[in-house]
């Protein structure tokens, strides 16, 4: 696979230091050196530029969601690079950084492949909040809801387009901390939603079966995948800002990841919520190069330029 790694430093849509240090981190650790190993042909395309912000200018263009106006230039930014990266037949994938970062990526997405695609969001969180049911004013609390087209304008507007994708084609693993008006989304949308009780009773191939059913189902011809690593059980990840319990396991994690990519039809990803400043021991640095391991196996896999169009699996 020819693929644009894409780094994006910055805190602002969690306001907590240490997670813009993530992607040169993990250069450090040898992320390009990992997925060439495994096969790839890696472009590293560098980071890409993020305003300066004190932390008095938090609040200056919203009460509500802090450091607006710089996380909607560094997801402006972003998305014509994820855009870019696609239209020229690479895989984008994106190193956080927060989650806020993926209302760039998601409409650099959008901005290259239409509405044919399906987001799976593999989280703790469902990330759904808008500016009015926050609990936190963090933006990266709110990128998915977004991308639905749900939540105040100026985070919608992203890059063109309202919609970044149908919420009958969103998909979220793994959830298991979730706000009241998360939960009325939910319900009032068609997106699917695999908690971390799901996952647990049913066990993690059943809840692959029916993704993979359901994206077969649904006819879409590309898939892009946005992995928190919060997603992952909290003794594996001291170092996120909101790390929970009760969490995936690497390998439930590796077989869901294997499975989604072997689809052959995911096109982008990111990679976020590493903060380097709040490791433990390198436990987490020990547990991102596992995942990474596994993106880049399946990545190493496929084959150069990707044939968008293809259905099924
Ligand atoms: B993450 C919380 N729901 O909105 C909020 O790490 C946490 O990108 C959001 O998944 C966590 O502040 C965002 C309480
Ligand atoms: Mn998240
Ligand atoms: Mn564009
Ligand atoms: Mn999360």
């Amino acid at each position: 696979m020819d693929i644009d790694l894409i780094g994006v430093p910055m805190f602002y849509g969690c306001d907590r230091e240490g997670v813009e240090l993530g992607p040169d981190k993990l250069r450090e650790l040898g992320l390009k050196e990992l997925l060439e190993n495994k096969g790839s042909n890696v472009r590293d395309k560098g980071n890409v530029v993020v305003p300066f912000a004190s932390p008095d200018m938090k609040y200056v263009r919203s009460s509500k969601m802090k450091y607006l106006d710089e996380i909607l230039t560094t997801a402006e930014n972003l998305a014509s690079e994820v855009e870019d990266s696609l239209k020229r037949g690479r895989l984008p994938l994106v190193i956080g950084g927060d989650h806020s970062l993926a209302l760039g990526s998601l409409a650099g997405v959008a901005g290259a492949l239409g509405n044919r695609h399906a987001v799976i969001w593999i989280d703790a969180h469902t990330d759904i909040n808008t500016d009015q049911t926050s609990p936190s004013g963090n933006v990266h609390g709110m990128p998915l809801a977004a991308a639905m087209g749900v939540g105040p304008t100026v985070l919608l507007s992203v890059h063109g387009k309202e919609k970044k994708v149908l919420d009958r084609n969103v998909y979220v693993v793994g959830a298991r901390s979730l706000d009241r008006g998360e939960e009325k989304l939910i319900s009032d949308s068609r997106m699917t939603v695999y908690r971390i009780g799901d996952i647990h009773s049913s066990g993690m191939q059943a809840v692959i079966d029916d993704l993979l059913r359901r994206l077969r189902e649904s006819r879409i011809s590309d898939i892009h995948i946005s992995y928190d690593i919060d997603s992952l059980d909290k003794s594996l990840v001291p170092g996120t800002g909101t790390p929970v319990r009760n969490g995936l396991k690497l390998e439930e994690s590796a077989q869901l990841v294997e499975a989604i990519m072997d689809t052959g039809l995911v096109r982008s990803i990111d990679f976020v919520e590493y903060n380097p400043k709040l490791d433990k021991d390198g436990r987490t640095a020990e547990s991102c190069l596992y995942m990474l391991d596994v993106f880049a196996g399946c990545l190493g896999r496929q084959t150069g330029r990707m044939d968008i169009g293809r259905t099924g699996s």
